[in-house]
């Protein structure tokens, strides 16, 4: 019988074609995006399940459906482990995604114009953090705090107290997309309770560190609700999770569905089950050890060869590149001459950018997934030099090729996890 494999290449030639094609991107290179990572074979099997035959509207034990018998025990596992993972009283596993997660916990506990505290886009929030351009962002009002270019990227949490003293804010959300420092819980949570503020931390890019044990958890410093994506540093599916206290429960499932979703994706679902036990073990903690430890080893490189990072270095999973600074190039041009050496990254916007979103000043880089292939810092000291050569010698086209041909040479001893060679 044919596999399915064989079965796509049969009926739809144009798919099967971009799919070997995405396959050998990946192995071929290497991903620096720092909110992308190689997912485990078993979450791709379970992904392409026939889970996703299942309409499961509802929650374990109170379905609109029949047929619930499976569905339920994946739920009810995955809303388990994610509890036992991250200390916290109620988890719920539905949100398709990042952007409808915070937009069902936002809506769960806010009503259409309160007042909300988030981080500044380009200092490191999320664009579902306030930015004007997001649909949240016109719903609420917000107050948006930045960090401290003269102190390294630290936040200023007095000038964070006086801004929530004089707006009162319903809730504050710390979290970040390209922040390379750890939040400092504990402060925020003292603002919050003196204005009377509910805590949100949307860990997204860092749940998987947090679960491993390798980044503070900010339940511990008391927050009230914790969103995080299960697909960057936890390795499971694209998908969310919203965690929070109990008191919270009804309203943040409410708000998911029936509230901003419909039926909920039974293959993520089951997917997210399989990454949070395997969030579980040893070997996950180890990995995210090594992903802050290879966070370093290419931060001291990049420092060394004279590129300046912005906050001057990283604290987490992640790096942001001063390009203009460093190399007197844009953004996009830095990351089109990555690509032409096989290392995928991200252009990004510095703090208060002078420069357009299309072509900002920065990268940003990271290194869950080379982790999860198992580079480590003798690894990450040569991509830190075959970048620092080829963002210095963009033009160069026989240059690039031949330090494109060293980065897949080394890609080439580092399997993807579930891409055959
Ligand atoms: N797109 C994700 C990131 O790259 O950080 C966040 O949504």
């Amino acid at each position: 019988m044919a596999s399915a494999r064989e079965l796509l290449q049969q009926s739809d030639p144009a798919i099967f074609r971009a799919l070997a094609g995405e396959e050998m991107r990946q192995a071929q290179g290497v991903e620096m995006i720092p909110s992308e990572n190689y997912t485990y074979p078993e979450v791709l099997a379970t992904l392409g399940s026939v889970f996703t035959n299942k309409y499961s509207e509802g929650y374990p034990g109170r379905r609109y459906y029949g047929g619930q018998e499976f569905t339920d025990t994946i739920e009810s596992l995955a809303r388990q482990r994610a509890k036992q993972l991250f200390g916290c009283e109620h988890a719920n596993v539905q949100p398709l995604s990042g952007a409808p997660m915070n937009a069902a916990a936002y809506l769960a506990l806010l009503e259409p114009g309160d007042t909300v505290m988030g981080m500044d886009l380009s200092h490191g929030g999320h664009l579902t953090h306030g930015a004007p351009v997001s649909h949240m962002g016109r719903l609420f009002r917000w107050v948006r705090y930045k960090t401290e270019p003269s102190a390294e990227g630290r936040i200023d949490f007095d000038a964070v107290r006086r801004a929530a003293l004089e707006h009162s804010p319903r809730m504050i959300v710390c979290g970040y997309s390209s922040y390379p420092r750890d939040y400092d819980y504990g402060p925020f949570k003292e603002i919050a309770d003196e204005v009377g503020a509910i805590t949100l931390a949307d860990v997204s890019h860092i749940g998987g560190l947090i679960a491993g044990g390798a980044l503070a958890n900010p339940f511990d410093s008391g927050f009230d609700i914790v969103t995080t994506t299960t697909h960057k540093s936890m390795r499971g599916p694209r998908g969310g999770m919203i965690l929070c206290r109990s008191k919270f429960r009804l309203a943040i499932d409410k708000s998911v569905f029936p509230g901003l979703q419909g039926g909920p994706h039974m293959n993520q679902v089951a997917a997210t089950a399989v990454a949070l036990a395997k969030a579980q073990g040893p070997d996950f903690r180890q990995y995210c050890r090594q992903v802050l430890d290879n966070a370093q080893a290419l931060a001291r490189a990049l420092l060394a060869g004279g590129a300046h990072l912005v906050t001057g270095g990283t604290a987490n999973h992640m790096m942001v590149v001063d390009c203009v600074s460093s190399f007197e190039i844009n953004g996009r041009i830095a990351e089109e001459t990555l690509d032409r050496i096989s290392i995928t990254c991200n252009k990004q916007v510095i703090p208060d950018d002078p420069n357009p979103p299309l072509r900002p000043s920065g990268i940003r880089l990271g290194t869950p997934a080379a982790t999860t292939r198992g580079m480590r810092e003798p690894e990450m000291e040569v991509l830190a030099r075959c970048m620092l050569e080829a963002l210095r010698a963009h033009g160069d086209g026989a240059r690039l090729e031949r330090l494109n041909a060293e980065v897949q040479e080394l890609c080439s001893a580092f399997p993807v996890p579930g891409i055959e060679a």
